[in-house]
């Protein structure tokens, strides 16, 4: 509450600064206005197992769209974790509401696009704009809707820019929840770096007044790393998401740790745990990522999802674990190779690959 006092009276100070587009023309901004939203409201919502990333570009995006006269309100999945509650309680935010079954509902959804990472109901729900930094899923939606698909670090980055293009000013509390979402999708401003982050990094820090920026990150870091009083499901469960590939479904947990001594302890409690997590349902395959940020090491469960490291990692020594120095990347090194491997099972004989019953 105290740290609530105390962003609120930062967030006065600062109110008489904002970042504005000056004299561009806002054509992007009547393009976001001219489409029929039935006069219903339009949830800005993330993926499943929210991040910070996503949590923040719904939040940012929502009021940027109210800005505009739309009815648009930010969403979540499902509540937010650590490390987003800490940028949360800086940001003086409250966390989105959650909207546990998204069919019948209408939404713009950020951070995603595939209906694998999306909230349980969305097939049976409107879409009506996307925003991500991952590629074209398969969301789709037989109207014209507003895709905006570009390669950035994170989606904070992309809604940065159309904050810039609609010709709405950028707020204090707008700054830093973006600014942190970038921080946190791009590890601090060492992973995935473009020249979008770079520039919307920049300019946001001019008007966020963030005076330590490195000791936000490292809070950030310390709340993403404390597993207290959690479970290894819950802790497997915490950066977690669902892929789609020639009909085979797999799940791929990433975690981060500070240490290599608590690394070598998650890989043993996960391992350990793995059967469990497995049997409570969900994907055919589990892969999970451990890292610190020099290593990963990889683990996997259920059947087949050996012979998908095999064929995904040439250089596999058929250890029953894998690790990559530097660390991997689930979005860059993992999800593009496995993906690749189980397309290509179905092309070489359809049913090849089986997924138990469940
Ligand atoms: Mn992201």
């Amino acid at each position: 509450m105290i740290r609530r006092i105390a962003v609120f009276v930062f967030a006065l100070v600062l109110a008489g600064s904002c970042l504005t587009a000056g004299a561009e023309t806002a054509l992007l901004a009547d393009i976001l206005r001219s489409i029929d939203y039935r006069d219903e409201v339009t949830y800005v919502i993330g993926h499943k197992s929210p991040d910070t990333d996503t949590v923040g570009s719904a939040i940012a995006y929502a009021f940027l769209l109210q800005q505009l006269g739309i009815n648009a309100k930010a969403a979540a999945t499902a509540k937010v974790n650590r490390e987003t509650q800490y940028v949360l309680d800086f940001c003086g935010m409250d966390q989105p509401e959650i909207i546990p079954d998204a069919a019948g509902k209408q939404f713009i959804l950020v951070d995603h696009s595939e209906y694998s990472q999306a909230q349980d109901g969305m097939k049976g729900a409107r879409v009506v704009g996307i925003v991500d930094h991952h590629g074209i899923g398969d969301v789709r939606n037989t109207e014209r809707i507003a895709v905006v698909s570009l390669p950035a670090g994170a989606t904070a980055s992309i809604i940065y820019k159309i904050y810039l293009e609609c010709g709405v000013d950028i707020p204090g509390d707008m700054a830093r929840v973006m600014l942190l979402s970038i921080l946190s999708d791009t590890k601090g401003m060492t992973s995935n770096v473009t020249q979008l982050d770079r520039k919307a990094y920049d300019s946001l820090m001019t008007v966020a007044g963030i005076g330590d920026i490195d000791a936000l990150v490292d809070g950030m870091k310390k709340a993403k790393t404390s597993f207290e009083g959690m479970t290894a499901s819950d802790i497997f469960r915490s950066d977690y998401k669902e892929y789609l590939a020639g009909g085979v479904t797999f799940g791929i947990g990433s975690i981060y740790t500070g240490s290599e001594e608590s690394l070598a302890e998650l890989v043993e409690m996960i391992e350990a745990e793995f059967p469990a997590i497995y049997a409570s349902g969900g994907p055919d395959m589990l892969f999970c990522l451990i890292s610190t940020d020099e290593t990963t090491w990889m683990i996997w469960y259920g059947e087949d999802a050996e012979k998908a490291v095999a064929e995904s990692f040439p250089e596999y020594d058929g250890g029953g674990r894998m690790v990559f120095i530097p660390k991997a990347s689930r979005k860059e090194n993992i999800v593009p190779p496995l993906t690749a491997a189980m397309e290509k099972w179905t092309e070489a004989g359809g049913a090849a690959l089986q997924g138990p019953d469940k």
